[in-house]
């Protein structure tokens, strides 16, 4: 069965789930997203990625025709209608259809689209033997040109790092702001460990503040591990003792080498490793469920394609 995709309070299967060409999303960009995963039957950190969406429909001033209530009904009831426990969820938002010209004035309804999928990471062997990553030309966007902190549909500033990462074979880069200050990768934040301290880029030094580092952040200081943002430069990097990228598609991954210095002694480090596994596990058991309790097992079992979980 084909997957059923939520467009404007409707849903319709992936082949017949299409939008204007008109779209300001599809013809400047404008809109912005989510990227969320379920786990074992729960969204995980469903409302805090709501959150962010609504502040950058605020900072964008793109009115959602649906509330926040709504949204989060939306989302779960598209896993429900895929029977999907285990998944990588879209929420897009866009300006809606309009004539041409940049105005968003010109577009008088937002379109809403949810797509729940299957998801992919990258390879176990990268999770335990760690990334070699480089730093690209490519600088991270400047806040006041185009605040990072908004998970705007213009991602084409780090579409860009990634076209460096596949043509020098890397499967991640580190992006610089233009003070030369680290800020994070194309889709995950970065962690270091140095002089025993855990270390990450301040949500102001053009970073996207994702979901996934404030919950490293808070488990840390659960484990009493010391912490702090902090910015740093390449230098720090390459001399640190550990380093890890996180992120909702990625979760978290630790790095070994960046620009060819071995960070550490070239393995996962210790702090990484405990922190990933006590990410992992709260994984498994927070988060917002799909199917009211008891319902799920009934649901999954008579649906066709069966269940992830
Ligand atoms: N930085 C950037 C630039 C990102 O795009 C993160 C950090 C990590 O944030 P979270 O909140 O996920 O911990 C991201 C996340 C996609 C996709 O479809 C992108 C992200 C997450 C999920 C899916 O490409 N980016």
């Amino acid at each position: 069965m084909s997957i059923q995709v939520y467009i404007d309070g409707a849903y319709y299967p992936k082949e017949q789930a299409k939008v204007s060409v008109f779209d300001h999303g599809y013809l400047y960009g404008d809109g912005i997203f989510e990227g969320i995963r379920a786990y074992n039957g729960r969204v995980w950190k469903l409302d805090e990625h709501v959150r962010r969406l609504y502040e950058g429909a605020k900072a964008t001033m793109l009115q959602l025709p649906v509330t926040p209530a709504e949204m989060t009904e939306a989302i779960l009831e598209t896993l429900r209608r895929n029977n999907l426990g285990e998944a990588y969820i879209r929420v897009v938002v866009s300006r809606g259809a309009g004539d041409l010209g940049l105005d968003p004035r010109k577009c008088p309804k937002p379109t809403v689209v949810i797509i729940a999928d299957k998801i992919n990471l990258y390879p176990q062997e990268l999770y335990d033997k760690g990334l070699r990553v480089v730093t690209v030309a490519t600088r991270r966007n400047s806040n006041e040109a185009l605040n990072p902190r908004m998970k705007s549909l213009n991602y084409l500033n780090n579409i860009m790092a990634k076209i460096e990462a596949n043509h020098l074979g890397y499967p991640e880069v580190l992006m610089l702001n233009n003070e030369g200050y680290v800020t994070e990768g194309t889709g995950d934040n970065i962690f270091l460990v140095r002089r025993g301290e855990l270390l990450t880029t301040p949500a102001t030094a053009g970073i996207l503040e994702g979901i996934t580092r404030n919950t490293i952040l808070r488990l840390a200081s659960d484990m009493g591990i010391a912490n702090r943002e902090a910015l740093f430069n390449r230098h720090d990097v390459y001399t640190a003792e550990e380093c890890f990228l996180t992120g909702t598609a990625a979760e978290a991954i630790a790095v070994v080498e960046v620009d060819g210095r071995v960070i550490g002694d070239g393995q996962p480090g210790a702090m990484t490793n405990r922190l990933i596994k006590a990410f992992r596990e709260l994984t498994r058991v927070e988060g917002t469920p799909i199917w009211p309790a008891g319902a799920s097992k009934t649901v999954a079992a008579g649906a066709e394609g069966g269940t992830d979980r």
